[in-house]
């Protein structure tokens, strides 16, 4: 099946689809993404994902030429011309092509692109049984410098520490912050579980604010799970009952090891198997 990828308004095949090698997205990863899914033709949590696209655009002075509503219209319509019935949605704004230099003002016409393709799963046997995962030397980025509630085109910092996790034989890095303290994974949230309580690192410790986090927390309190956010130290995880990752891409799936530590028994745990197919029927409309 062809794809139809859109930019500014227009849909080009896969080959044809282009941007400015002046774009400063390409130059200096000038500019603001997301990550969505569709489920059933559907996307799951659009305006949440529009909000953040829109917040993290104004963080960095990017004026996004449509409004909410136009982008959201865009998103359901590339969506429908794709026609599948489940895929995986890159939604990009570049800040768009200018001369070479890091001045913004330098550039007009941002470049809007929406892509859908087919999504690339964890094999079900993580599901299953969980994964391991190692603590990354990299340090997420300081919020002081680049923030990391900002969803920008650099990320290069959660690539370097992607990079170790590889090394390493995992599939995902636990990232401290610049205070030592649990951030997040390299694209994904994480919770820990101890003596029955669900605990996640606050919005402060520099980490991004995921969709997918929020419908867990949402998620969490109406199943009556004792919930905080709190501030966590890798301490914390090594001796927690229980632990998850949260992303778009991987949903809900439990981390069994960390840095060759056996988390619990080394077995997903009861609040993480029942918050993992809480969050896979909410996706997929199943009551
Ligand atoms: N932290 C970081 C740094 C992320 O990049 C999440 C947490 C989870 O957020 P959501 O909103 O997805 O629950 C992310 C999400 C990709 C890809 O193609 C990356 C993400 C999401 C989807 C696809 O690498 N990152």
């Amino acid at each position: 099946m062809s794809s139809h990828i859109y930019i500014n308004g227009e849909y080009f095949s896969k080959d044809k689809a282009v941007v400015s090698v002046f774009d400063h997205g390409l130059l200096y990863g000038d500019g603001v993404f997301e990550g969505l899914r569709v489920y059933g033709k559907k996307v799951f949590r659009l305006k949440d994902h529009i909000k953040r696209l829109y917040e993290s655009a104004k963080a960095i002075c990017l004026r996004i030429p449509v409004s909410v509503e136009e982008m959201e219209a865009a998103v359901i319509k590339t969506v429908a011309k794709n026609g599948l019935e489940n895929a995986y949605v890159r939604l990009i704004v570049t800040r768009g092509a200018g001369t070479l230099g890091l001045d913004p003002a330098r550039t007009d016409n941002p470049q809007i692109i929406i892509i859908v393709d087919k999504i690339a799963l964890y094999p079900d046997e993580y599901y299953e049984n969980g994964l391991e995962i190692i603590t990354s030397s990299t340090i997420r980025n300081h919020p002081g410098a680049l923030n990391p509630r900002i969803k920008s085109l650099n990320y290069l910092n959660n690539i370097l520490a992607k990079m170790e996790c590889s090394q390493a034989g995992c599939l995902e890095a636990l990232m401290l912050n610049h205070k030592g303290e649990v951030a997040e994974c390299t694209a994904d949230n994480i919770f820990i579980v101890r003596n029955g309580k669900l605990l996640t690192p606050p919005t402060d410790a520099g980490i991004l604010e995921g969709v997918t986090r929020d419908a867990v927390m949402e998620l969490a309190i109406a199943a009556g799970i004792p919930f905080a956010e709190q501030a966590l130290t890798r301490h914390d995880v090594y001796v927690a009952d229980e632990c998850f990752m949260t992303g778009t891409a991987a949903e809900v799936i439990a981390v069994v090891r960390i840095d060759n530590r056996e988390i619990g028994d080394g077995r997903p745990g009861p609040i993480t198997r029942d918050l993992k197919d809480k969050f896979y029927n909410l996706a997929r409309g199943i009551e």
